[in-house]
């Protein structure tokens, strides 16, 4: 093979196209991947990987679900985009299939996660003007401290970590901020008469996978109850599976008013989300007054049914139950010195690293990734475990092994 064709499959080809024409708003892992089937991916250098990332829960049903994929292509082949000027046959389907899935009267289809919680915002506002009587321009939205629930410039302007709104402002007013997991803070703050609406991460997933105290969602649906305020929960992370049910308030027989899904809801082949609400709420958007370009196309419906009726059929939120805690217990039997904390439900799972070294979680997935795992640290100290629920018992006792051999890095420093 000629020496320019070998160059140009060297992983450090591709990384050095990125330096030079990629905005560099990552830092990601030095490993370049080319393939990815299951719980699986491979480097262009055909080194194979357990994936412990999942796209960051967005791959579910594992990488390249074959009946998902087969979906993508034949509807790819028949129509993909009408725009919402005209009806499709594709549209009404889903919309029906998710009302029924999920339990709701309908579903307002987006295509990124962010866009959906927009979506949510705009629709909780709406409510509260039209139908709680709020004072125009004066609706309030609680959310949490630490949360993360996108990149947009409003959803920023609600954000509590410095690397995502700094020099991002001037910051949308109409939202405070309450401790995450506390049920007294909520209700103080619930005692503004403006407030519209609640948005929750039924875990926090990028503040380090926190999993408030039991009883802490039920507590706060209640508490929104009483104070005629919208329960809105983000389950673009949590939802589809990924903490052992369906949707993380399941643990606790939550519905929400406003339930937002994304990520996974594709099985990781293209931007798909939702926002699912019923009728006294989601009716108070009428024609013309919100919408996308992409929102509801066929491609989309067609393969987030498939992606659906995958976790469904294969059982997935039993299989996340399960293995999540062989793996929480795999690890926990480890013992060892430099894992603090091991926390998570189903397969959406953490490590605490318990080194002063602020770069120790970012070299133990280094020495991950050699030893045949994926995973990236997120906020410092903490490393997150969220590997496609196809992951096998087998698979998960392999990766407690590779974890064990990698955390030797720090018996030798
Ligand atoms: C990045 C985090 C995870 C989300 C929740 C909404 C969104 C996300 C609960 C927005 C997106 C992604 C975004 C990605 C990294 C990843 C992430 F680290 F940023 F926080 F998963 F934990 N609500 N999360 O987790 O959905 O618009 O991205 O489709 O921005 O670096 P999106």
């Amino acid at each position: 093979m000629s020496a320019n064709v070998l160059a140009s499959r060297s992983a450090q080809y591709f990384i050095d196209l990125e330096e030079q024409y990629g905005a560099h708003n990552y830092h990601p892992l030095p490993v370049v991947l080319s393939r990815g089937e299951g719980a699986f991916v491979w480097d262009v250098e055909e080194n194979r990987y357990f994936d412990f990332l999942s796209g960051y829960s967005a791959v579910n049903q594992g990488h390249c679900h074959p009946a998902i994929v087969a979906t993508f292509i034949e509807q790819a082949r028949r129509l993909t985009l009408t725009s919402r000027a005209f009806y499709n046959d594709v549209l009404g389907e889903y919309e029906k299939f998710m009302s029924a899935y999920f339990g709701f009267d309908k579903v307002l289809p987006m295509n990124t996660g962010v866009e959906a919680v927009e979506t949510a915002i705009k629709l909780c506002r709406k409510w509260a003007y039209e139908k709680k009587g709020i004072a125009d321009g004066e609706a309030v939205i609680i959310v949490c401290e630490g949360n993360f629930h996108g990149r947009t410039s409003t959803v920023i302007s609600f954000s509590s970590d410095p690397s995502a709104r700094t020099h991002f402002g001037p910051y949308a007013p109409g939202f405070i901020a309450v401790p995450y997991n506390d049920t007294a803070a909520l209700a103080q703050a619930l005692g503004n008469p403006n407030v519209a609406g609640f948005l929750v991460e039924p875990i926090q997933g990028e503040a380090g996978v926190l999993v408030p105290d039991e009883g802490y969602l039920a507590t706060a649906k209640k508490l929104c109850e009483d104070a005629n305020v919208l329960f809105i929960a983000d389950e673009i992370q949590t939802g589809l599976c990924r903490t052992g049910q369906l949707l993380a308030c399941d643990h606790e027989n939550v519905k929400p008013d406003i339930l937002i899904l994304g990520k996974a809801l594709s099985g990781g082949m293209l931007p798909v989300s939702a926002v699912l609400a019923d009728n006294h709420i989601m009716l108070t958007i009428r024609p013309g007054e919100h919408g996308s370009t992409y929102g509801g196309n066929p491609l989309a419906c067609k393969t987030a049914i498939k992606a659906l009726e995958v976790l469904r059929d294969e059982k997935m939120a039993e299989n996340a139950e399960a293995m999540g805690k062989l793996l929480r217990d795999g690890l926990a039997a480890l013992q060892s010195p430099h894992i603090s904390l091991i926390r998570g439900k189903g397969l959406l799972n953490a490590i605490v690293i318990n080194h002063n070294d602020p770069d120790a979680a970012w070299n133990l997935c280094l020495e991950l990734k050699e030893n045949g795992l994926l995973a990236k640290p997120t906020h410092g100290d903490k490393i997150r475990f969220a590997p496609p629920l196809v992951i096998n018992e087998t698979q998960v006792q392999a990766c407690v092994a590779i974890i064990k051999k990698s955390l030797e890095i720090f018996d030798r420093s």
